[in-house]
């Protein structure tokens, strides 16, 4: 059985989940594979304990393990999986397609998931009073005026299939994170999706997927430890 290694908590605000680590855990759903979760204390991202950086260089999550072999970065684990177990296909055959889905998982990975989410998601496991306010505005600013206009371009441009790169795919994983953290935000009043209505139509998409369960801020750690049938 895979072990994927995260950090997930339940605050009274929701269940907040590492945000990479629910890329992983979201193509564990969607091809059906067993795993559990090894759910790691949010406070070892910052002390990185020797067992995690022997896992890990960087001591970051998520990371697996797969019998012996232990596999580390959202990404190289979920081509890993869709090369271990390509059905569904989350990678289209075509090359121009693959690598358009690799565009896309790319930008949500390297500008949403590791610039502009990070501002408004970190101060989330704090309190509301220790929250740097100023901070989570410039994350959501930077979403607003950089990330969620190009998604707004690239929805209007998407085959048919109702996702980002048509079928649901790679590209599609960062995006489901981003559902995450915009429904808890949106909870504390965040950021309006008014002037991205393609945008928050598929969202909404994301969020209907059986296999957001498994991250949704309404799913308790306790819910969602396990998973899978194959
Ligand atoms: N490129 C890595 C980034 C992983 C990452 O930054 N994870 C965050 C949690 S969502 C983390 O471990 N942060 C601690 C740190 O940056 O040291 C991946 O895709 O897995």
């Amino acid at each position: 059985m895979i072990v994927l290694y995260t950090t997930e908590r339940d605050y009274p605000w929701g269940t907040l989940r590492s945000t990479h680590a629910s890329k992983t855990k979201i193509v564990l759903q969607e091809k059906s594979l067993k795993y559990r979760i090894e759910n790691l204390s949010p406070g070892n991202l910052w002390k990185k304990p020797p067992e995690m950086l022997a896992k890990h260089p960087l001591g970051k999550v998520p990371y697996i393990e797969d019998g012996a072999q232990v596999i580390f970065d959202s990404t190289v684990i979920d081509e890993y999986l869709e090369e271990r177990c390509p059905e569904p296909h989350l990678l289209p055959r075509d090359p121009i397609a693959r690598a358009g889905v690799r565009e896309l998982e790319n930008y949500g990975d390297e500008a949403m998931l590791a610039q502009s989410v990070p501002l408004i998601w970190m101060p989330y496991w704090s309190e509301p009073s220790k929250r740097d306010n100023n901070r989570m505005e410039q994350g959501r600013d930077l979403l607003r005026k950089r990330d969620l206009p190009y998604l707004e371009r690239q929805l209007k441009n998407a085959p048919p299939g109702g996702f980002i790169c048509g079928e649901f795919s790679l590209a599609d994983t960062p995006m489901m994170a981003l559902a995450m953290v915009l429904e808890v935000d949106a909870l504390a009043g965040g950021l309006a999706l008014d002037e991205f209505p393609l945008l928050a139509r598929y969202l909404e998409n994301l969020r209907a997927r059986k296999s957001y369960r498994a991250i949704s801020p309404r799913t308790k750690v306790a819910e969602a430890a396990s998973g899978g049938s194959s």
